[in-house]
């Protein structure tokens, strides 16, 4: 006996007697959207009067094929698939199901008269979850569909956990890379972001600078004021230090006091031209204390061109030595550095000399004596 000749037994008429012959269902959790594969129309038929009759929402195909463009169009939760029929069989739509990835779990059960061991296997491995043997027990039928209930929701919890770990691990990832008294991006986002400088550099051939800032005696505004004033100022220097850049332009908390800027497709004398401009504003700026008084404070910065891709890190140990001579030689103001640190180069030993001397003058102010150094 053929497949669709068996699989249209015993309900192979349509008529009231069918309808009675399913089964009282159990009630549903929640109606299942079934695609009913058969290329035998009566098997179909049966079929469908059956999972509606339960409370399904039920789509029809009659061969593989028209079942696989159906199922791309919209996902099924639940494919009942005859396994021989034309054009593409229910193996191959099988197989394609579980191939087919972006949606959520589809619970595939063959419904077949081949009631042989090898094929009830090759069903499995093809990735099946249930097998039923024709002619179909609309009994058996209800069970398995309340089975696939239960497995299909315990995919949807996983799913539901795994988007709010996602989501979660998200926003701990942008947290982590964000300082939250100031709200710019932090060395950690920093150390990522010049890795996109260097490819940048070394694919596009693009120019970047680098500068350093440090506020001006800001332990002392500090002590002055107190710290939730010099928070408050922080966060004033900072955001007067992004309204006055170019949106290419990055900005970064580097350390306490002190801001890494990142100046993209510029030359050292635009860039140091730019940061200068930039250095006014913020001396400019009122910043309105807890106490309600408006004082000021200034920013001293070194800036160097980046050389090349792997230059990065020493252009930030130049920045930092040019940081240091615009301390030394008075503050607010930007120091435009380009030279090596090497100590048979006159310029860097000028260099170090400058910033031993600002090091020396900030230890005197604190009352210390600095025997150690040279
Ligand atoms: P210089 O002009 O030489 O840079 O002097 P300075 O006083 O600015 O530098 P110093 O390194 O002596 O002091 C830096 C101060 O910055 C000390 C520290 O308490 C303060 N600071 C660092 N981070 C924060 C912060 O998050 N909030 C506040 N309120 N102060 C901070
Ligand atoms: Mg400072
Ligand atoms: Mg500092």
């Amino acid at each position: 006996m053929s497949e669709t000749e068996r699989s249209t037994q015993p309900s192979s008429v349509l008529d009231d007697d069918t309808r009675k012959s399913v089964p009282d269902a159990e009630p549903l959790a929640a109606p299942l959207d079934i695609l009913v594969v058969d290329d035998d129309e009566a098997s179909r038929a049966i079929l469908e009067i059956a999972v509606t009759s339960y409370g399904h929402r039920c789509r029809t195909a009659c061969d593989g094929q028209e079942a696989w463009e159906l199922y791309q169009a919209e996902p099924a939760q639940v494919i009942l698939s005859d396994w021989n029929m034309p054009r593409m069989d229910g193996a191959e739509l099988c197989r394609r199901v579980r191939g087919a990835s972006g949606h959520s779990y589809t619970y595939f059960i063959f419904m077949t008269s081949f009631a042989d061991r090898e094929h009830f296997l090759r069903g499995m491995a093809v990735g099946a979850d249930d097998y039923q043997t024709k002619p179909v027990d609309l009994d058996e039928l209800s069970a398995r569909l309340h089975s696939a209930e239960r497995v299909l929701s315990v995919y949807r919890s996983l799913a539901d956990s795994n988007r709010t770990l996602r989501h979660d691990s998200e926003r701990a990832t942008a947290e982590a890379r964000v300082d939250p008294l100031t709200g710019l991006p932090n060395r950690l986002r920093l150390n990522e972001d010049l890795e996109d400088v260097r490819a940048n550099m070394q694919r596009f051939g693009d120019a970047y600078c680098v500068a350093l800032c440090d506020i001006d005696n800001f332990k002392q505004f500090n002590d002055r004021f107190g710290h939730p004033s010099g928070d408050i100022a922080l966060r004033s220097v900072a955001e007067t230090l992004r309204r006055h850049l170019r949106e290419v332009d990055m900005i970064y908390r580097y350390g306490g006091e002190e801001f890494l800027l990142v100046f993209a497709k510029q030359g050292a004398e635009s860039a140091t031209a730019a940061l200068d401009r930039v250095r006014k504003e913020v001396a400019a700026a009122e910043i309105r204390i807890l106490s309600g008084e408006v004082h000021s404070l200034t920013i001293s910065a070194g800036l160097t061109a980046i050389r090349a891709p792997a230059d990065v890190q020493a252009a930030i140990e130049r920045a930092d030595a040019a940081l240091y001579r615009a301390k030394a030689c008075g503050k607010n103001q930007v120091v435009s550095g380009q030279t090596h640190i090497r100590a048979e180069d006159p310029r860097a030993l000028a260099d170090i000399a400058l910033g031993l001397a600002h090091v020396r003058l900030t230890l005197f102010r604190r009352g210390l004596r600095p025997q150690s150094l040279p």
